[in-house]
């Protein structure tokens, strides 16, 4: 029987960087087996948790995305000029819908790259781009972004100026020291705009990460459901809980999953044994003041320019410029 073809063949150019499977195994394996279980926040995004995650943004109690996207209409001619005719990288490009407020006040942009680890939603986003932008040219690099690109093998990165876009608070998942490291990786790009959540009331920030209807522990969760999938685990989900919490010293909202009780997990011929009560980490979303930011981006090299911000002073965007 001839393979069915699918319905409309992706006109989107595809550089497929995405790590293998046993990167994702012994992974696993290592951050289960620390005192401390941990699990990457990148393995949040498969297919289902890619949708979960555009859910959580679509939350009344989230309010990271609609201010960010708000920012961005009130000051799109302003961001627009910045970006000038730059080849623009945005780093964690997810559904790209912040994308689109810049490309629509930016027409002088004509190519887009889009980096994500989530291949299919990257693919679609892209393709949804090139058909609602005329002559732009959508480009996706499935990739951990967080990791060197690998811009010699992407010929449209090459001997063009560039700017990154990383929206979303991206980066507060990542341990301030990282960030460091993320910022001086990222470098190569020239220069970044960022966007990074700001520190402000528990009473704002827990619910944003627990909210009543479920989808922030059902994110969470799915990535049990996915190493139950795909390195045939056994979790029971009903034997796990959400938890989230924000600890002001650290100025970080601490997002893990605790056991409900004894039990041990099997992966392989590895057995996994939880407490009642302990957690496994799967991700921290740090806060920061404007100026703690500026500061962690000036030790990485770059110089703080430019910070735009909603009236409540909930979300900052920035440009950093490389010094
Ligand atoms: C992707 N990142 C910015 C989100 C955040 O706010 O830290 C991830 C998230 N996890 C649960 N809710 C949102």
């Amino acid at each position: 029987m001839p393979p069915t073809s699918p319905t409309k063949p992706s006109p989107v150019k595809l550089y497929d960087f995405h790590p293998p499977v046993e990167d994702f195994r012994s992974a696993v394996l290592r951050g289960l087996s620390q005192p401390q279980k941990v699990l990457s926040p990148q393995f949040l995004y498969d297919k289902r948790g890619s949708e979960l995650f555009d859910a959580i943004c679509r939350l009344p109690e989230y309010y990271l995305t609609r201010t960010e996207m708000q920012i961005l209409r009130d000051n799109a001619e302003d961001i627009a000029a910045t970006l000038g005719d730059r080849v623009l990288v945005e780093l964690g490009s997810g559904s790209s819908q912040k994308i689109r407020i810049l490309l629509s006040a930016a027409p002088q942009v004509k190519t887009y790259v889009g980096v994500d680890i989530s291949r299919q939603h990257l693919q679609e986003a892209c393709a949804a781009l090139m058909d609602d932008f005329e002559g732009l040219d959508a480009i996706a690099v499935c990739a951990d972004y967080t990791r060197p690109l690998p811009i010699a093998a992407i010929p449209e990165l090459q001997n063009r100026p560039t700017i990154g876009f990383f929206p979303g608070s991206s980066i507060g998942n990542l341990e301030p020291a990282e960030v460091i490291a993320f910022l001086k990786t990222v470098a190569v790009l020239g220069d970044l705009i960022v966007g990074v959540d700001l520190k402000k009331s528990p009473i704002i920030l827990e619910p944003a990460y627990d909210d009543t209807q479920g989808i922030s522990a059902a994110f969470a969760l799915n990535v049990l459901v996915r190493i139950n999938r795909e390195l045939g685990a056994n979790f029971d989900l009903s034997q796990f809980e959400y938890r989230a919490h924000y600890n002001e010293k650290a100025g970080r909202i601490e997002m893990a999953i605790a056991s409900l009780c004894d039990q041990t997990v099997h992966l392989d011929d590895t057995k996994i044994a939880f407490k009642a009560g302990e957690t496994l980490r799967t991700e921290h979303s740090y806060k920061y003041t404007i100026d703690e930011f500026q500061l962690l981006a000036m030790e990485a090299g770059f110089q703080p320019v430019q910070v735009w911000t909603d009236k409540h002073q909930l979300f900052s965007l920035h440009h950093l410029k490389q010094m």
